[in-house]
Formats: C-alpha cells, structure tokens, sequence
C-alpha cells in the first residue's frame, strides 16, 4: 500500500500503521498516545515477537520540511513486518512514531513546503510555532537556541512547552529504550550527544564505534559518505534535543540523531527517486545497530 516512490502525507501514514496491526496481529500493535495541539492523532508502533530484552526507539518528521525521515523509518518498518529483519524481531523490540510533528507535517504538505517548527501559537507575537529540537529540558536554552518566537530555532516558553514532545518523551520515560534514533535531514551526518557543549558523554567511544560500524554498512549499499561525531563537533551547538535528553534524563545507552541525504544539492527537498536509495541504504545502518545490540 506504501510504494517508498512518492512522500505520504500525515493521514496516510497513519492509515499505514494501523493497516499494520491488522496485517501481522503476531507482531505489529498500534497505540494511540497522545493528539497534537492541531488535534491529531499520534501512534506508537511496537514489533515484537515478546521474545526480546532489549528495545529501540525511532523517531522522525520532528522536523516538518525533512520528508525524507518519515519516509525512511515507515521502509524500516516495511522490512521488518516483510521478514527482512532475519531474526532481529527475536532479539529485539521495536517501537516506531515515523512523524512526531504531525501539525508541521501537514502543514508543508497544504502551505509551506519549507516550514519546520510546530504550529503552536506564541501569545503576543504573529509568529507562529516552536522549534521540536530546542524544546526539551536537558540543558534547555543554553546554546544555539533562540528565546525569540519568530526564529526557525525557537526554543519555546519553557522546555516541553510543545504537547508533541510532551508525548514522545513520555514514551521515552516509560519504554527506557537501550537505544534512541531519531531522523532528520539532510547533511548526511551520523551524530551523537552532546549537542549542548562540545564535551563528550562518557561512553562517546561505545557510541562512535557503533556508528561507524552502522555508516561503513550503510555507504556499502550505493557509496553514500557520512561523517561520524559528536553533533556539537560534527556541525554546531544546540541545546534542548531530544538526543541529549535520551542519552542523559531518559536513561538510553546509545543515542543517534541520524541527518539524512543529501548534502545540499536538492536539500530538503529531496525528489522522490531518492526515497528507495536512502532508505534502503539506511536500513543497513539500522539494522547494524539492531544486530549488534541483540547480541551485546
Ligand atoms: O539542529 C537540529 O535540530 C538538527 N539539525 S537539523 O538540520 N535537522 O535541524 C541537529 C540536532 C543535533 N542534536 C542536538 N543538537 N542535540
Ligand atoms: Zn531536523
């Protein structure tokens, strides 16, 4: 019903998933876990067979212009339920939100191909809406984030002033996933904390050699280079991401914010003939990191 040749909007992502827990009852259930300030649904997959001890949390869309992330984690999805995940779902569990920006989202799709932030209100400014990726707590507001409304990297009022990251970290807190990934784009970068300071967590070493081990399976498939680092080192400081709150306040041992293709060249706005490759490339890189964390 996906094809992976053209972008699904909001609603037909949904439909997807719940088409999934119909599909493979075995494997696949849907979960309604919160509404977007706009009022839209928002759902957590999980794939499981019940065997599995530890789990991986992927997220993408929290972005709303990087079509590519939803796009590329919905394929992840597709070749696990079609069992191209080879024994992975035994050792493994997987939860999934594909688009965590639902409002944004929709909104590129009918206004703004190019919009980024939610689409909350900021009482007193004609500006609308709050940057995802500034507005978590974990060192909220102490570097490349703005305090004003109009900016593109608008923190918010206060960290989880966004109901949409409200959600997802409430998920985070009860799953405590081993590992955390969530999609952007583009630049093609493989990142790991910290984004707010570019002091490096304690365990960087585990982190830097699971993502190169993921990026050499990854340009293996059709030659895609990414660099490997520290997001603050790799490209620049920015605190209140999701990745830094994983790593530190929700407990996760590995965290990844994952830029996808390309490198500027068609930039967000990356054509539909490009989806399969970057997908499929990146499937090799995601299931490097399931197979070793099955097996460690
Ligand atoms: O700036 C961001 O939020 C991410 N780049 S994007 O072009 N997709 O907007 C990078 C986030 C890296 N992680 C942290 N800074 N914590
Ligand atoms: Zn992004």
């Amino acid at each position: 019903r996906m094809s992976w040749d053209a972008y699904y909007n909001y609603d037909e992502i949904n439909a997807w998933l719940d088409s999934l827990a119909a599909d493979y009852p075995s494997i696949a259930t849907v979960t309604d876990v919160g509404t977007s300030y706009e009022g839209r649904t928002m759902k957590l997959l999980k794939l499981s067979t019940g065997q599995a001890v530890h789990a991986i949390f992927t997220d993408g869309g929290m972005h709303a212009r990087e079509w590519i992330a939803p796009a590329t984690v919905t394929y992840f999805i597709q070749q696990l339920v079609a069992g191209d995940g080879v024994g992975l779902l035994d050792d493994v569990d997987f939860y999934f939100m594909p688009s965590i920006n639902p409002d944004g989202y929709a909104y590129t799709f009918t206004e703004d191909r190019l919009w980024r932030k939610t689409r909350s209100p900021n009482p007193g400014s004609p500006c609308v809406g709050t940057d995802p990726n500034r507005n978590w707590s974990f060192h909220w507001m102490e570097g490349g984030a703005s305090d004003m409304p109009c900016s593109e990297i608008y923190a918010g009022p206060e960290p989880f002033s966004e109901v949409e990251m409200r959600v997802v970290r409430d998920q985070l807190l009860v799953l405590r996933p081993r590992v955390y990934l969530t999609f952007h784009s583009y630049s093609q970068l493989w990142m790991y904390p910290w984004g707010y300071t570019t002091d490096l967590p304690d365990n960087w070493e585990d982190m830097h050699s699971l993502a190169i081990a993921a990026v050499a399976a990854l340009t293996a498939v059709h030659g895609t280079q990414y660099e490997v680092g520290s997001s603050s080192n790799t490209s620049y400081i920015a605190a209140g991401g999701s990745d830094d709150w994983a790593l530190s306040v929700g407990g996760s041992e590995y965290a990844y914010t994952i830029e996808l293709r390309d490198q500027g060249q068609y930039g967000f706005e990356l054509p539909e003939n490009l989806i399969i490759p970057t997908a499929e490339e990146t499937w090799e890189g995601f299931k490097l990191i399931a197979q070793f964390i099955g097996h460690y």
